[in-house]
């Protein structure tokens, strides 16, 4: 037998995070060690009642939660905040009254650095929100970077645009890295294994009417039916690529930890803007660091492997 891959996941309680959060748990090939959850696209609270709740339902065993009491440079917009309440809200989600999966009282930084110290093996990390408790992990506890496999991370756009439309910015970056831009220089610094799945790749996989009957007549499957239950709240593309268009982002990244061969990849030096009107804006640079992104994305691959990764679950 394998040895399972180890994984840690940040997530920042989006719709579409939460969805990941499923996703991993339903990997056989993966024992998750932990979950934090960071402020990002969502309010704290719901998302961390939200993830417990989906642990409980839909993991093989017990993980635990932390909160993050990071703080951004630039929030996100609060009508995407809000989704995470309405997950927390779902039926299927409340059907009991206890929640069993632990909540820790520590900071996610230092649950991080916890688990990673804890850990008898090296642990890929899943991050598919903003770097900030990576980097103050990193900052506090440099030793556990021997303990990173690699990074998973949800970011970067490396298509000319981005998805930022806010004041005093040109458009250039993309949300998880404009969200606390020095987090990816320090994340930059480092010499962790860097993979990111940007809206370059990120864009190949839109939130269509179709993806949604399609799963629809699925939902007798429960992952089904809590995934398109939680893309339900979120805009698809049906004419054109609109600020609130939804993709699965995170879910197109989380598909990496079980079958990395969706993507093809290039490997690009780059740097972080930190400064200025194009903040969060991850540039192609010779002398910056080489990480390797997902360009190529296999389409059909990935809805088949996400569906019947997803019809796998029995209640
Ligand atoms: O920039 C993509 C990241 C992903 O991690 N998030 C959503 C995914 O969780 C921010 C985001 C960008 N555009 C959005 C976002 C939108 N239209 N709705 C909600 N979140
Ligand atoms: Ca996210």
């Amino acid at each position: 037998m394998t040895e399972q891959k180890l994984v840690y996941m940040n997530h920042d309680g989006g719709a579409d995070d939460l969805v990941s959060l499923l996703a991993v748990l339903l990997m056989k090939d993966v024992e998750l060690i932990g979950v934090g959850v960071i402020p990002g696209d969502c309010y704290l609270e719901p998302a961390v009642l939200a993830s417990r709740k989906i642990i409980d339902v839909f993991g093989r065993a017990s993980v635990e939660v932390s909160a993050s009491d990071s703080r951004p440079k630039h929030p996100f917009p609060k009508e995407w905040r809000m989704h995470a309440y309405f997950v927390d809200a779902l039926p299927m989600l409340n059907e009991r009254d206890d929640i069993l999966a632990p909540f820790t009282s520590e900071p996610a930084h230092r649950h991080l650095v916890r688990k990673l110290r804890e850990a008898d093996r090296k642990v890929t990390l899943l991050f598919t929100g903003p770097l900030t408790d990576l980097s103050r992990a990193l900052a506090e506890a440099p030793d556990i970077e021997e303990k990173i496999e690699s990074l998973v991370w949800m970011g970067g756009s490396f298509k000319g645009t981005g998805n930022i439309i806010e004041p005093e910015h040109d458009g250039s970056a993309e949300w998880n890295a404009f969200w606390d831009p020095d987090a990816v220089a320090d994340v930059w610094r480092s010499g962790i294994d860097i993979v990111a799945y940007p809206l370059l790749a990120t864009d190949q996989v839109p939130w269509t009417l179709e993806r949604r009957n399609a799963w629809a007549k699925l939902r007798r499957h429960p992952a089904l039916d809590f995934a398109v239950q939680c893309y339900a709240m979120c805009p698809p593309l049906v004419h054109i690529h609109a600020n609130d268009t939804y993709f699965l982002w995170d879910l197109l990244t989380t598909s990496h930890l079980g079958n990395a061969g969706i993507a093809k990849f290039r490997q690009v030096a780059c740097r972080v803007h930190t400064e200025g009107a194009s903040q969060g804006r991850i540039e192609e640079d010779p002398s910056g660091r080489t990480i390797s992104i997902a360009a190529e994305v296999d389409v059909d691959a990935f809805y088949n492997y996400i569906t019947e990764l997803f019809r796998s679950f029995e209640r």
